[in-house]
């Protein structure tokens, strides 16, 4: 008796829960629907991306023998929704004796998954992730009673369970953690090595060609798409991220560059998070290449902490917490996302590059989102549940358990410090030692006030006044308030009015 496996869009991995249990006469079931593609207006890079790896993902499995039940987007008009593409199949297949899932990434998905239960006449299966290494009940358990869930320990205790870069254990080299050498600024001569891209097939040009039709007003060109679709082309694309830029990740994590979207970054979250990767495979190819010599431990470990702890603690956190994690505000940010978060086109230099990169690519790194979009967005108090929105639709990686806590909690302090133990604010002086933006941009980084001054800069005081009752108790933002109270009256009344002059004309920026 055949059994309907549901496989959804961030699922496509060979290795997934649900397949794993796979039988002869079972059929599995692909959906391009109109309410996962809408939800909210996804870059264009990220529905071809999908949609192109869902259809490779379905062919292959096909190949091997297996029946696939395939709903291409738009071909049955009635079909909107994953509940919608289930009855339809279950309708065509009346011998479907169950309904297999594994758990999916987004609590408002869950809920209608959950629905079935009640609404098909076959039950419903629902099994854990273990594409993830800390399933949801560890997570619970480590942080049962904790007063604060910080990364760090969740990391180490991570480390311990999976072994990697552990003597005995002792940490490798002595130290859970290197970041303190990870945080060099580019060098002027040097030149990045680009990722490894590809070249459309007839699958992924027709999907572009798909896209470009049904969803034009959304961010981002069709025509120069170069992601990886199968498993086979992101495990080559991360290898040579290995061999490449993995040397030197450490060292650069942080920095930004004019012109230079990717660096020592390896542009695989993307594929990491739709399935194509495995988190265990890319975690022993980087501890091979450090105990091989080729690469420092700075680099090995910066990158491993990116996936077992930091990757696997904002997803038990997202679940731990969540449906009210997205209700937050602690900060009463309410102001409208200017335009320029959709088209780029503003003075400030920084913000225009890391929105370039943002539409080109669907892609921008870590401190481009946590220092220059979500910092602006943190300074100027803009409305969270716009900004989460944005985040969520404009990148190729981001799916609501990734993208909720950094975006909400890391970028925007609006769950008042349950993630990030102070408000990543900075003003223009940071963005300047960590890139050369500020060289080629119309605005001053060393002014606070006058016509040419940096934005950030009055914004940043700006942000610590208008704050100060929920954040001056903060010790970690003691000396920022201490150097803000050390200015004149007259010094802190022109600040904020310059802050008050810029927030008025936040568009025109
Ligand atoms: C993001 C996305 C998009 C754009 N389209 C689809 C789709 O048509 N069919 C599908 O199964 N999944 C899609 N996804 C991914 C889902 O939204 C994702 O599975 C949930 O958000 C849970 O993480
Ligand atoms: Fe950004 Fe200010 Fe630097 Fe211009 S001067 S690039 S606005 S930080």
């Amino acid at each position: 008796m055949p059994r309907l496996i549901v496989v959804l869009g961030d699922q496509l991995s060979p290795a997934l829960a649900s397949l794993q249990q796979l039988l002869p006469d079972d059929i599995i079931m692909l959906a391009e629907v109109g309410q996962e593609a809408s939800y909210v207006k996804h870059h264009k890079h990220k529905i071809i991306l999908l949609f192109s790896a869902m259809r490779h993902f379905a062919a292959t499995l096909q190949q091997q023998g297996y029946q696939v039940c395939y709903i291409k987007y738009g071909d049955i008009a009635e079909i909107i929704s994953m509940t919608d593409a289930v009855l339809h199949v279950l309708a065509q297949h009346p011998a479907v004796t169950t309904v297999i899932i594994t758990e999916c990434g987004e609590y408002r998905l869950q809920q209608e998954i959950l629905s079935w239960q009640q609404l098909l006449t076959v039950p419903v299966t629902i099994l854990g992730d273990d594409r993830f290494i800390c399933d949801l009940a560890r997570f619970a358990r480590w942080a049962k009673g904790k007063k604060q869930l910080r990364m760090e320990y969740f990391y180490r205790d991570m480390r311990r369970y999976t072994g990697l870069l552990m003597q005995g254990d002792k940490p490798e080299g002595g130290k859970w953690n290197y970041d303190s050498d990870n945080r060099k600024a580019w060098p002027e001569q040097q030149q990045p090595d680009a990722p490894l891209s590809f070249a459309p097939d007839a699958i992924t040009a027709e999907v572009a060609e798909l896209v470009q039709q049904q969803f034009a007003a959304n961010m981002g060109r069709s025509d120069n798409f170069s992601y990886a679709v199968t498993g086979k082309e992101a495990r080559a694309a991360f290898l040579h991220f290995v061999k490449q830029q993995l040397p030197q990740f450490g060292d650069y994590q942080d920095a930004m560059r004019l012109e230079q979207p990717f660096l020592q970054h390896s542009i695989c979250s993307a594929y990491l998070n739709c399935g194509l990767l495995d988190v265990r495979w890319m975690c022993n190819k980087v501890q091979q290449a450090y105990q091989q010599g080729l690469v420092p431990l700075n680099a090995a470990e910066g990158f491993i902490r990116q996936l077992i702890g930091w990757r696997e603690y904002v997803r038990g956190l997202y679940w731990l917490k969540m449906p009210a994690y997205k209700q937050n505000n602690f900060l009463h940010a309410e102001r409208a996302l200017p335009g320029y978060y959709w088209h780029g086109n503003t003075s400030m230099r920084c913000m225009q590059q890391a929105i370039k990169s943002t539409i080109d690519h669907a892609y921008s790194h870590h401190i481009q989102r946590l220092m220059i979009t979500g910092n602006f967005a943190l300074l100027a108090g803009l409305s969270v549940d716009e900004m989460t929105d944005w985040y969520l639709a404009v990148y190729a990686d981001a799916y609501e358990w990734v993208e909720l806590p950094n975006t909400l909690g890391m970028a925007l302090f609006a769950d008042g410090g349950m993630l990030a133990s102070k408000p990543y604010a900075a003003s223009g002086a940071y963005i300047n030692r960590m890139s050369n933006y500020c060289k080629h941009c119309s605005y001053n980084v060393k002014n606070i006030t006058g016509q040419d001054a940096c934005p950030f800069n009055a914004l940043y005081w700006d942000f610590l006044q208008r704050n100060q009752q929920r954040l001056s108790a903060n010790p970690r933002l003691a000396l920022a308030y201490a150097n803000w109270h050390k200015r004149s009256d007259e010094d802190k009344a022109h600040i904020l009015a310059k802050a008050a002059q810029t927030l008025d004309t936040l568009e025109q920026l």
